[in-house]
């Protein structure tokens, strides 16, 4: 790619827009189970997704970059650390029990957002958290000036109603920085707004903003007039979600808006990803999917097949990164850590203990070098997979439980099982992944089904065994205003 500082440099003096700090500014974008065919960028012909089209024709887009977990929060433990999130035991989605200190993100890990803000940034997100409820976990306490959100693993896009079990916390009050808030009509679009404002706070000092859309995550909630404008789309749940993932494409054109508006956008860098791909229907769960489409790969979330964590995945910084880039060596989520902590910091290396690597230099030469040798992902104790630089993967994700070998520039969808052809390149790949899980540590934390159900007993387990229903009668919660 070509090198475009000297032109950028010279047009920053004829403008006079060099500021005493020209670290860029670095706005994160996530989106939760969206399916790696859902944007026009990645060939969706159904959904409209205009503003990140144009995102994506501003920068680069990697068409294969992939996250460390198949669903949201162990996703987003590696993303925020920059480390696999099996060195910490978060690999399973945490319970929303804000009582709860030790249902979280380890406490001793440093999420990159703190370091940037070590580094002089001001840090906001503003969305989904899902690393944790209670104090230790909480993103004020995690790296970040300005949280405006929710802590579980999704909400309500309509309403808060305080009346309703708090399960996962999906209706539950929103917060900003510790105190409850509320937001009027759509949650996407109110999200957007929040990021607008944090934007147009912007001064002299360079900022970090992570936002986490919950879109188009269930439950399956859209404005009627964005519902209405895919009816030609016959499947419900496809319609709802098209008008989701819409929705979001407006507030991800607000963002980027924003940034025009203020002067800033050419010297902030802006990813945006998937945390995972599209949930899809199985005969075993036919009610799981949301109407996404991983298509041309197999599976979807949950699994290690490349429909699970192989997503949509854009770098745009117009001052630094050439313009209509495409990047098709295999990166992770972890990089955006790395990137992100190399330019608040002006080092080349990362932090210790960070696992991904610096994208920036590789965008900007012609460096035919794989920025890894291998990817590694482990799910739920005896599922694991791993990607080697010819993007050969070896995965163990078979309801059989067979080992699987794929040549993916050849088999993109993971068709052709070469395992017994290829025995001895399986043998070097799983000896690797073997070498690498040495590393890693047990789950720390049960599933939050597991969870609810062992919390559940516990409490059911301290009624008195003659104790009846007479005279119980729970007093009722008003509806948050
Ligand atoms: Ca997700």
């Amino acid at each position: 790619m070509r090198f475009m500082i000297p032109l950028l440099v010279a047009l920053s003096i004829a403008f006079g827009h060099c500021r005493a700090d020209d670290r860029p500014n670095i706005v994160l974008i996530m989106a939760d189970d969206m399916g790696y065919a859902d944007a026009g960028f990645t060939g969706a012909t159904d959904i409209q997704t205009p503003n990140l089209d144009a995102l994506a024709a501003s920068g680069v887009t990697f068409t294969n970059g992939y996250v460390t977990h198949p669903y949201c929060g162990p996703s987003r433990a590696g993303l925020l650390s920059g480390r696999y999130q099996h060195r910490f035991g978060f690999e399973t989605n945490p319970a929303y029990d804000p009582s709860n200190p030790y249902m979280g993100i380890d406490p001793n890990e440093t999420l990159f957002p703190k370091r940037l803000q070590q580094a002089g940034y001001r840090t906001g997100v503003i969305g989904k958290w899902h690393l944790g409820a209670a104090a230790p976990f909480h993103p004020n306490n995690r790296g970040f000036d300005y949280f405006y959100g929710f802590l579980g693993g999704g909400h309500d896009y309509f309403k808060i109603d305080l009346r309703e079990p708090v399960k996962e916390g999906y209706t539950q009050a929103l917060e900003r920085n510790g105190k409850p808030a509320i937001f009027d009509g759509y949650l996407t679009t109110a999200l957007s707004n929040d990021a607008v404002n944090f934007i147009q706070s912007s001064n002299e000092e360079p900022f970090f903003l992570y936002l986490a859309f919950n879109a188009p995550h269930s439950p399956l909630q859209a404005p009627a007039d964005a519902i209405a404008k895919y009816s030609h789309i016959k499947d419900e749940k496809r319609r709802r979600y098209a008008a989701m993932v819409d929705t979001m494409d407006a507030g991800i054109g607000m963002v980027i808006n924003a940034l025009d508006t203020q002067g800033i956008r050419d010297n902030t860098l802006v990813f945006f990803l998937s945390d995972n791909g599209g949930p899809q229907s199985s005969k075993q769960q036919p009610t799981k999917g949301n109407g996404s489409s991983n298509s041309p790969f197999r599976g979807g979330k949950g699994n290690l097949y490349d429909g699970g964590i192989h997503v949509p995945f854009i770098a745009s910084w117009p001052a630094q990164i050439e313009q209509g880039g495409v990047y098709d060596r295999p990166v992770i989520s972890l990089d955006i850590a790395a990137t992100a902590v190399a330019l608040a910091s002006s080092k080349s290396s990362p932090a210790k203990g960070m696992e991904g690597v610096n994208l920036i230099p590789l965008l900007q030469q012609s460096n035919e070098n794989s920025p890894h040798d291998f990817l590694y992902w482990r799910e739920g104790g005896t599922r694991w997979s791993i990607l080697n630089s010819d993007r050969t993967k070896h995965v163990l994700d078979s309801a059989a439980g067979k080992p699987e070998l794929f040549h993916l520039p050849s088999d993109v969808s993971e068709q052709v099982n070469r395992v017994n052809d290829e025995q001895s390149l399986a043998k070097e790949l799983h000896a690797k992944w073997l070498a690498w899980n040495q590393s890693n540590v047990a789950s720390r934390l049960d599933s939050y089904k597991k969870y609810h159900q062992k919390r559940d007993q516990f409490f059911l387990d301290s009624i008195p065994k003659d104790a009846t229903d007479e005279g119980y009668s729970p007093t009722p919660i008003p509806t948050f205003k």
